[in-house]
């Protein structure tokens, strides 16, 4: 196996030891959500037991603290991506993260812009784009995803961008197919080409493998804590500095002004400036102890810990002739879709259930995506740090268990 500790790893994982209809959790559902190591609840816990406050406003002891651990946070979240200081605005989410981009970017689209999508986009990279597009009558275009292996060739985007592109917006990694989108060869094409803004949504990718976003040339990428060992309600948005500056805030209200007056205002500096409002600083500083627990394993050692996970997995469901993938890829990370011929995926996740294991089912927010592989949905196991052999084995067995009900 690999070099990971899974062993040592999985004590620090308090969840990974309950029972689910009698058995030990098997997680599998990383994709949605990963589970949190002690380190995180106990920053969390600590937070709260200790220096509960508002950030950035009380001349108290508890408020300075709160406030210098929330930008620590901010300074750990941003070296995490390779970022500059100030380059990081917490959000809840990646889906806000986008929402906040299509907003401030969006007010410059003119009628017959157009904008770049692929097809293999998660709703969150999506719909706020349809609806600009809409609102704006800008033109909406999407790369192809390659079905038989489930690949986004980057060579196409050539073809599709021009000088009317004044947004592209890529996945790093489908949460359906799992392949690794090669985004820093999309990026230097749209920059060789036009002169869009280049977004990259990095849910899946930056909780997985380790993400530059220099080295990528993107101009803004979102990404979710959750997904990274990080309490829920917690997100990110990279974005280049001085597009940051230039761009109109999401949200109007406390701590992102500088100065108020009954007839006009002027806003705080970035990142504080996309930050309207109470943030969620348990949430902030749980995503620091989060970072600091993935940096501590390596996100190399975790992404060849998946990704030799998931060629065991696949060696494994190969043997079956009744399961089919949603894209073929052999070189995917730690995401697989798939279906059991002849049984509904929500079935499958059922029936898994029952042996403790935790699984997706369903279009995976993809709808679009789906439809091109003529499925109205898929069971989905996704991995991180914590799975092992043993677990890919127990999805063996509950497969021949889901076929024994089934009678085929
Ligand atoms: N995918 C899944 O089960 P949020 O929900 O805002 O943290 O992330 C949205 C999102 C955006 N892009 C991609 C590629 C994603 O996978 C997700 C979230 C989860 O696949 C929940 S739907």
């Amino acid at each position: 196996m690999t070099s990971l500790n899974t062993k040592r790893i999985r004590e620090d994982f308090p969840i990974l030891k309950i029972k689910i209809n009698g058995n030990t959790l098997v997680y599998l559902d990383n994709a949605a959500t990963s589970q949190k190591p002690r380190q995180v609840i106990e920053t969390v816990r600590e937070y709260y037991e200790q220096y509960n406050s508002n950030v950035h406003r009380g001349l108290h002891k508890l408020s300075e603290r709160a406030s210098d651990e929330y930008e620590k946070a901010h300074e750990k979240a941003e070296r995490f991506v390779g970022a500059d200081n100030g380059e990081i605005v917490f959000t809840k989410n990646t889906t806000e993260s986008l929402n906040l981009l299509a907003y401030s970017l969006g007010e410059e689209l003119k009628k017959g812009d157009e904008i770049l999508l692929t097809e293999a986009e998660h709703h969150a990279n999506l719909v706020p784009w349809q609806q600009l597009a809409l609102q704006k009558k800008a033109k909406l275009k999407f790369a192809k995803v390659e079905l038989e292996e489930g690949k986004i060739d980057a060579e196409q985007f050539d073809k599709l961008v021009n000088k009317k592109t004044k947004i592209v917006s890529v996945t790093a990694m489908s949460n359906v197919l799992g392949n690794n989108v090669d985004v820093k060869k999309i990026g230097e094409i749209i920059k060789d080409n036009s002169d869009a803004k280049f977004i990259v949504d990095g849910a899946q990718g930056a909780a997985h493998r380790k993400t530059d976003v220099k080295k990528l040339g993107c101009d803004f990428m979102a990404f979710s804590g959750h997904k990274m060992l990080a309490p829920t309600g917690i997100g990110a948005l990279y974005g280049r500095k001085e597009l940051l500056e230039k761009m109109r805030p999401f949200m109007y209200g406390g701590d992102m002004i500088k100065k108020v007056t009954f007839e006009e205002s002027t806003f705080n500096s970035v990142p504080w400036k996309f930050e309207a409002g109470t943030p969620n600083i348990a949430g902030a500083i749980g995503f620091r102890a989060a970072i600091d627990y993935l940096e501590k394993v390596g996100m190399e050692s975790i992404e060849e810990h998946e990704k030799e996970l998931t060629r065991y997995a696949l060696k494994r469901l190969n043997e079956d002739e009744r399961i089919e993938f949603i894209g073929s890829s052999k070189k995917r990370a730690g995401i697989i879709s798939f279906n059991i011929k002849g049984v509904h995926a929500h079935d499958v996740a059922s029936i898994f259930d029952q042996h403790g294991i935790a699984i997706r089912a369903g279009h995976h927010c993809a709808m679009p995506l789906m439809s091109l592989y003529n499925a109205a949905g898929s069971a989905r196991m996704s991995f991180y740090l914590y799975n092992t052999k043993e677990e890919v084995d127990k999805v063996i067995h509950a497969i021949a268990h889901v076929k024994k009900i089934f009678g085929i």
